[in-house]
C-alpha cells in the first residue's frame, strides 16, 4: 500500500491541506523483519492485544517505529506497543513493577523516563514525577515500583517525562475490586482514545510558541461576515470581529491548540480506518471503560443507537445516569454499560471539542462489520457566556447582543488585561449590571501581567452545562451535574480553609499558568497534613483545563458546597469556577496541573507539598 492512498504524514507548511487525517486502515508497530504493518485490531481479547495481569510485571521503555498516518516515526512504547499494555491489578494485593529505560542512545525523547499511576493512591516517591519525590530512570537502568493497591476501578498510567506521553507512553489500567461491583455486565472492554502525531513533540511545542492558533486556520470566512452583516448590520458584525481580533487576541473558533489538523486520533491504538472492533451477542450487557489518554484532546462519545449508562468516573462508582453522549477531558476515565440489540452494528464515535476530526470504532456481532459513521458536527463559536462574560450586557449572551454592548463600552487599546483591570479597579464597567454573582476577584498577581491576556467577570460553576458545541443539540448529554458518588463524603468534615488558584495564560504567547506565575517562578502550595481543604480554581482563559491534583482525591462540590463525586481529574471549561474538597491524608511533594501536555510544559503546573 502506497502512503499516497491513506494521506501522509503533515507538513509544517501550508494550512491548505486536508481537513484531518484518517490514517491508515491496519497502523501500529512496524515490525523489523518486514511484517509491515502489524494488525492490533484483531486481537479481541480486553480490548487491546497486549494484557498483563497480576502483581508482578515487567515493562521496558523503547523506541518502536510505528506507522499510523502512512509515516514511520519512532513512538515511545513500552514492551513494544501504543498503547502500553493493559495492566490488570487487584484491589488488595501489592504490585512489584520493574521499569526498565531501554531508549536508544540519541533518542528525540531524552535519556530519561518515567512512568505515573495516574489516579492512584500511593506514597509520593512511587509516583513517578521527576524532580518531585522520584528522580527518573535513567537510560540503562530501572525502578522497582513496589505499592498496595487500596483501590479499584478504572485508571491508566503515562510518562511524566518530556513530551513522552504524546509520543506514545500511556496505557490503560483496571483494577478488579475486592467487592462485588454494584452493576452486572457480559463484556468488559478497555476503550483507550488517544492522539497521535506524526511530528516530533518539541517541533509540535516550539510552533505553539511561535504560532499558538496554527490549527485554528478555520478562520469565519469573509461570506460568514457578509452572511452576519447581512442579519446583525454592519455596526455590530464589524464591532464583533473587531472584538475578536482585538480585545481577545483570537477567533471563536479557537477551542483546542492543537487538533485533527495536526493529530490523527487513535482508539486502542487504532485508526478509524483500522475500525477497532468490540464483539457482542445481541442482548449482551457490555461495559466499556473509556479512557482519555490523549495529551491534548477532549472528546464528544457517543454510540448512535444506543444509550449509555455511566457507572464510574475516574475509576469511582457514580450512581447510575443514562446519557446519549459525554465529554471527556484528558486523563478523565469513564466506564459505561451499554446493551446492544436490533443492530449487528454500532459505531463507537469520538469527535474532539474543536469538530476538526473524530476517531471511530465498532461495536460488532462479528469482525469486519461496520455501521454509518456520523459526520463530525459543525464548529462551535465561543460565546461571551463561555467566558464568564454573561452577565455584561444583559439580555441574550449570543456573539452578537455582545459586541452591541461592547460597542458602547470604553474598550480603547482592544484589551482585555486593561479592561478586566479598570473593572477591578471599579472603573467604567463598575455601573454595568453583573447579576447576583457580583464581579470577580483576581489575584494581585495577575495584574500587569504579560503572560496573563484576559481575567473572567462573571465566572460560574456550570456544573448541569454540557459544554461547548453540546448545548441543545437534540441528545442527553453527560454534565457534571449528573455525577453523583455512590458514597457520601468519605472525609466527612467541612473544609478547614479555601484556597483560590486562577487558570491563566496568554493566548499568543502560549503561556500558561494558574494566578499568572508559571511553575518555575511559584512556591508550592503547602497543605497540612491531615487537613481537609478547599480548592477553587477560577478559569481566566478561554480554553478548557482538566486539573489533575496527584496523590489524593478532588472531591468536587456543588454550587452549595455539598459533596458530588470523587474524581481525580476536574475539567475547567471556560468562564466556569468550580470548588473541591481535598484530603491531605499523603506526606510528600505531589504534581498538581493541567493534563494538556503542552500547557502543562508551559507552566500551568504546581507543586503540593504535604508536610506534617
Ligand atoms: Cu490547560
Amino acid at each position: 500500500m502506497s502512503s499516497d492512498s491513506f494521506g501522509r504524514a503533515e507538513g509544517l507548511s501550508a494550512p491548505s491541506r486536508r481537513r484531518f487525517v484518517q490514517g491508515l486502515a491496519v497502523g501500529g508497530a512496524v515490525a523489523t523483519l518486514g511484517l509491515w504493518p502489524r494488525s492490533s485490531w484483531a486481537v479481541k481479547a480486553e480490548g487491546l492485544p497486549n494484557v498483563l495481569s497480576g502483581t508482578d510485571f515487567d515493562l521496558t521503555i523503547g523506541e518502536t517505529p510505528m506507522n499510523f498516518t502512512g509515516a514511520t516515526r519512532p513512538a515511545i512504547t513500552v514492551n513494544g506497543s501504543v498503547p502500553a499494555p493493559l495492566l490488570r491489578w487487584r484491589e488488595g494485593t501489592t504490585v512489584n513493577l520493574r521499569v526498565r529505560n531501554a531508549l536508544p542512545p540519541g533518542s528525540i525523547h531524552g535519556n530519561q523516563t518515567s512512568i505515573h499511576w495516574h489516579g492512584i493512591l500511593l506514597p509520593a516517591n512511587m509516583d513517578g514525577v521527576p524532580g518531585l519525590s522520584f528522580d527518573g530512570i535513567n537510560r540503562g537502568e530501572a525502578y522497582q515500583y513496589r505499592f498496595n493497591v487500596v483501590q479499584g476501578g478504572t485508571y491508566w498510567y503515562h510518562s511524566h517525562s518530556g513530551f513522552q506521553e504524546q509520543a506514545g507512553l500511556y496505557g490503560p489500567l483496571v483494577i478488579e475490586p475486592l467487592e462485588p461491583e454494584p452493576f452486572a455486565y457480559d463484556r468488559d472492554y478497555v476503550v483507550m482514545l488517544s492522539d497521535w502525531t506524526d511530528l516530533d513533540p518539541r517541533h509540535l511545542f516550539a510552533r505553539l510558541k511561535k504560532r499558538s492558533d496554527f490549527d485554528n486556520y478555520a478562520k469565519q470566512t469573509v461570506g460568514d461576515f457578509f452572511d452576519d452583516v447581512k442579519q446583525h448590520g454592519w455596526a455590530p458584525t464589524v464591532e464583533d470581529r473587531k472584538m475578536w481580533a482585538g480585545a481577545m487576541r483570537m477567533t471563536p473558533t479557537d477551542l483546542s491548540d492543537v487538533n485533527g489538523n495536526t493529530y490523527t486520533f487513535l482508539m486502542n491504538g487504532t485508526t478509524s480506518l483500522g475500525n477497532w472492533t468490540g464483539l457482542f451477542r445481541s442482548g449482551e450487557k457490555v461495559r466499556l471503560r473509556f479512557i482519555n489518554g490523549s495529551a491534548m484532546t477532549h472528546f464528544d462519545v457517543r454510540i448512535p443507537g444506543l444509550k449509555m449508562t455511566v457507572v464510574a468516573a475516574d475509576g469511582q462508582y457514580v450512581h447510575p445516569v443514562t446519557v446519549d453522549e459525554f465529554r471527556i477531558a484528558t486523563a478523565e476515565t469513564f466506564d459505561v454499560i451499554v446493551e446492544p440489540t436490533g443492530q449487528d452494528a454500532f459505531t463507537i464515535f469520538a469527535q474532539d471539542l474543536g469538530r476538526t476530526g473524530y476517531i471511530s470504532g465498532t461495536l460488532a456481532v462479528r469482525d469486519g462489520l461496520r455501521a454509518p459513521v456520523p459526520d463530525v458536527g459543525p464548529k462551535p463559536l465561543l460565546t461571551m457566556d463561555d467566558m464568564g462574560h454573561g452577565g455584561m450586557g444583559g439580555g441574550g449572551h449570543d456573539m452578537s447582543s455582545m459586541s452591541s454592548s461592547m460597542a458602547g463600552m470604553d474598550h480603547s487599546g482592544h484589551d482585555m488585561s486593561s479592561m478586566a483591570g479598570s473593572a477591578m479597579a471599579g472603573g467604567s464597567m463598575a455601573g454595568m449590571d453583573h447579576g447576583a454573582g457580583g464581579m470577580q476577584q483576581h489575584p494581585a498577581t495577575e495584574t500587569g501581567n504579560p503572560l496573563v491576556d484576559m481575567q473572567t467577570m462573571t465566572p460560574a460553576p456550570k456544573l448541569d452545562d454540557p459544554g461547548i458545541g453540546l448545548r441543545d443539540n437534540g441528545r442527553r448529554v453527560l454534565t457534571y451535574a449528573d455525577l453523583r458518588s455512590t458514597f457520601r463524603d468519605p472525609d466527612g468534615r467541612e473544609p478547614g480553609r479555601t484556597v483560590e488558584l486562577h487558570l491563566t495564560g496568554h493566548m499568543e504567547r502560549f503561556a500558561w499558568s494558574f494566578d499568572g506565575l508559571k511553575f518555575a517562578d511559584a512556591e508550592p502550595l503547602r497543605l497540612n497534613y491531615g487537613e481537609r481543604m478547599r480548592i477553587v480554581l477560577v478559569n481566566d482563559t478561554m480554553m478548557s483545563h482538566p486539573i489533575h491534583l496527584h496523590g489524593l482525591w478532588s472531591d468536587l462540590e456543588d454550587e452549595s458546597g455539598n459533596f458530588m463525586v470523587r474524581k481525580h481529574t476536574i475539567d475547567m471549561p471556560p468562564g466556569t469556577k468550580r470548588s473541591y474538597r481535598v484530603r491531605a491524608d499523603a506526606l510528600g511533594r505531589w504534581a498538581y496541573h493541567c493534563h494538556l501536555l503542552y500547557h502543562m510544559e508551559a507552566g500551568m503546573f504546581r507543586e503540593v507539598r504535604v508536610e506534617e
